[in-house]
């Protein structure tokens, strides 16, 4: 199908800090480099983004910072628009979720479902912190992870593997607020029947979208054959967008009912901006609608917001949701709270003029299909070897020998030989190859196949040797460089989407203006006797120690973050409270590795009154071997649970350093299972 125009997104990054590689490699540089493309074909593109300032994580913040929700969003939210205008996102419009525009659409938009009695209302129990005196939303209880056994999960997704949970799902839950464990209370909301979708999201995606990248098409697969339960879409909390219904004092929209809806909002503040229509951004069925997020969002582009487009009846829904994986670190986890990232605002101050390189790297290795790696090594590598070395010097060297042979007038073409005809029309074949690439988001493939046109020009150069034919023949050195002009000018447009400042430059040298798509690949785009501007290098080399200052920086920051976090102490409990627990001394007589997780082992224990199965997430500490017939320390009367589908009975008591090593609790002589702790 032609789409008449694309409406394309990108995830509003929470207003509660400043944006990383990790955000930039996942969501935004692909999603930037799309509708530079676009742009390129002269299609009708509008590229929407804001910052997202309501729900939990913003109020999370305010509360470690000691300061109101409003302060924290109104920060961060222009730290973040600031530094994606420096690092050239091209947004046609950068929002914010606390505007006025977003409130009254997403109200509106609530309402419009709540009075074609959309939602179903139902008074649940709901996690209450009893030391707070309030509900809990899903951010704000973190437990262990039913999946991966990461043991601090949210109550609505696991950062660590990807899941989207709820809150009941997760294992030991506590209250982020109070540390406590939660209580169980009833409370009133208005739910979204997803169940009552399950046939339209199967025609919808698992028919209608096969095409859909493999990872987010079998995370919505798995979604859906799971079997969809209805889901609130209103919280207890007083940072929100208020319920616009009369019984629902203290409630306030689910952020990601209302989050979504914030690309709606600000289309129309863009609209109104540029005096023109939102409604066919939107509504059209010849729009196309295209939404770049990381993986953790998929379940709520993918099948919850297209539910409420779709229930609301005037909508169109997603056409592709290219969603990426995620980026590590120097080979860990990109962690804010350990300040283990590199910052866009830090890259813009340490790296000025370098944009374009870290666009480059972070396309290089995007996490397209599965987790990937960033590290400052690889980042000087390409940088010097890549972007210097090929591309730069081929540009360099074709004007500079046109300024110094020919005046930088381009000189004219004559008799081709077999192996300029071979470079002229492998040229001609680059662009439809990388507009296919693009096109499917296979960007990293698209970058390659730029790059090989680069390649392509230095070795043409190196090849031809124009240097040391001048002294002989100045026609065949004025073919070879009206060749590599030809090229330079490709270039100039199919790495724009990757190096739009870079080609900024390199379009100004070549004193061409309003290149588009359709001239890529052309052997006769810049005439001859057309008049060049001064040569101007493009990049320049990465030393060494600039990248040594990163990584020393990285390793200050993660020494810094070993500093023993002495977890503040939990609130006071009686002598009665103690005395609930029954711990015993007991000895692990098997030890396995549960299947699919990293950090569980599945342990059978001798407690002295029985032998039961414990799991516990040791295993990236112990190995099983290590574990049998130690003494260890179990709290035996803990509820059950299933663990990764185990029944675990029990709890075994480790003590965690502060570098996050976990040791066993012993006695310091042989104990008899069974021996009571007191
Ligand atoms: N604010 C980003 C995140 O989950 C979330 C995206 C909303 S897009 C509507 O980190
Ligand atoms: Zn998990």
């Amino acid at each position: 199908m032609t789409f008449k125009r694309h409406t394309v997104t990108s995830a509003l990054p929470y207003a509660n800090g400043p944006v990383h590689i990790g955000h930039l490699a996942g969501v935004y540089v692909p999603a930037d480099i799309y509708v530079r493309f676009l742009r390129l074909q002269r299609k009708d593109v509008l590229f929407i983004c804001g910052s997202d300032e309501l729900g939990v994580p913003i109020t999370l913040r305010a509360k470690k910072e000691g300061v109101t929700p409003q302060d924290v969003v109104d920060r961060y939210h222009q730290m973040i628009k600031n530094s994606f205008e420096q690092f050239g996102i091209s947004f046609d419009h950068y929002s914010r979720t606390s505007s006025p525009v977003h409130w009254e659409t997403s109200s509106e938009f609530f309402k419009t479902l709540y009075n074609k009695g959309v939602f179903t209302e139902e008074v649940r129990e709901q996690y209450f912190d009893e030391a707070n005196q309030q509900f809990l939303a899903d951010r704000y209880i973190q437990g262990t992870c039913p999946h991966c056994g990461f043991d601090a999960a949210y109550g609505d997704q696991c950062e660590n593997c990807g899941s989207s949970l709820s809150p009941s799902d997760l294992i030991e839950p506590k209250s982020m607020l109070s540390g406590q464990p939660p209580v169980l209370k009833s409370t009133k909301h208005w739910y979204l029947p997803m169940d009552e979708y399950e046939n339209w999201l199967k025609r919808y995606i698992l028919e209608g979208h096969q095409e859909w990248k493999t990872n987010v098409f079998g995370q919505c697969k798995s979604w859906i054959d799971q079997g969809l339960k209805p889901r609130a879409m209103t919280r207890d909390l007083d940072w929100g967008v208020p319920v616009p219904l009369d019984d629902a004092e203290g409630k306030v929209l689910y952020v990601w009912f209302d989050a979504p809806i914030g690309y709606i909002s600000a289309t129309k503040e863009w609209a109104a901006a540029n005096n023109t229509e939102w409604e066919p951004y939107w509504k059209d069925q010849d729009t196309r609608l295209v939404h770049f997020i990381g993986k953790d969002n998929i379940v709520f582009h993918c099948i919850i917001f297209p539910v409420i487009l779709h229930a609301h009846g005037d909508y169109i829904v997603p056409d592709n949701v290219p969603a990426n994986e995620f980026l590590n670190l120097e080979g860990d986890k990109i962690s804010t709270s350990r300040n283990w990232a590199v910052w866009l605002h830090e890259y813009l101050e340490e790296f000025p003029g370098k944009e374009d390189v870290l666009r480059y790297v972070l396309c290089a290795n995007a996490p397209e299909t599965k987790d990937n790696d960033f590290t400052w090594k690889e980042f000087q590598a390409r940088n010097n070897n890549e972007l210097l070395a090929i591309f730069g010097n081929f540009i360099n060297r074709a004007v500079v020998l046109t300024h110094k042979y020919f005046q930088g007038k381009v000189p004219e073409a004559g008799t081709m030989f077999d192996l300029d005809q071979q470079v002229i029309s492998r040229l001609e074949q680059y662009p439809d190859q990388i507009a296919d690439s693009l096109q499917n988001f296979r960007f990293r493939e698209a970058l390659i196949q730029m790059m090989e046109v680069a390649r392509m020009g230095n070795k043409f150069l190196a090849d031809t040797e124009p240097w040391k034919v001048i002294k002989q023949d100045e026609v065949r050195v004025g073919t070879i460089l009206n060749i590599s002009l030809q090229i330079a000018a490709t270039l100039a447009i199919i790495a724009s989407p990757f190096l739009p400042r870079t080609c900024k430059k390199l379009q100004d040298m070549l004193n061409l203006q309003d290149l588009s798509w359709s001239d890529a690949g052309n052997s006769n785009l810049i005439s001859a006797a057309h008049q060049l501007n001064k040569p101007e290098l493009l990049f320049e080399r990465i030393e060494d120690a600039q990248v040594e200052q990163q990584i020393a920086k990285l390793e200050a920051s993660k020494a810094e973050n070993q500093t023993v976090e002495v977890s503040t102490s939990k609130a006071e409990i009686s002598f009665e409270d103690f005395t609930k627990m029954d711990i015993r001394i007991g000895k692990v007589l098997k030890a396995e590795k549960v299947h699919k997780s990293k950090k569980l082992l599945k342990l059978q224990i001798d407690t002295g009154l029985d032998q039961r199965t414990i799991v516990s997430g040791i295993a990236q500490h112990y190995t099983p071997e290590q574990v049998v017939g130690k003494q260890v320390t179990i709290l035996i009367n803990l509820a059950p649970r299933k663990i990764m589908g185990i029944d675990s009975q029990g709890m075994v008591l480790m003590a965690e350093n502060s570098d996050g090593t976990l040791s066993f609790l012993q006695p310091d002589q042989e104990v008899n299972p069974g021996g009571e702790v007191s």
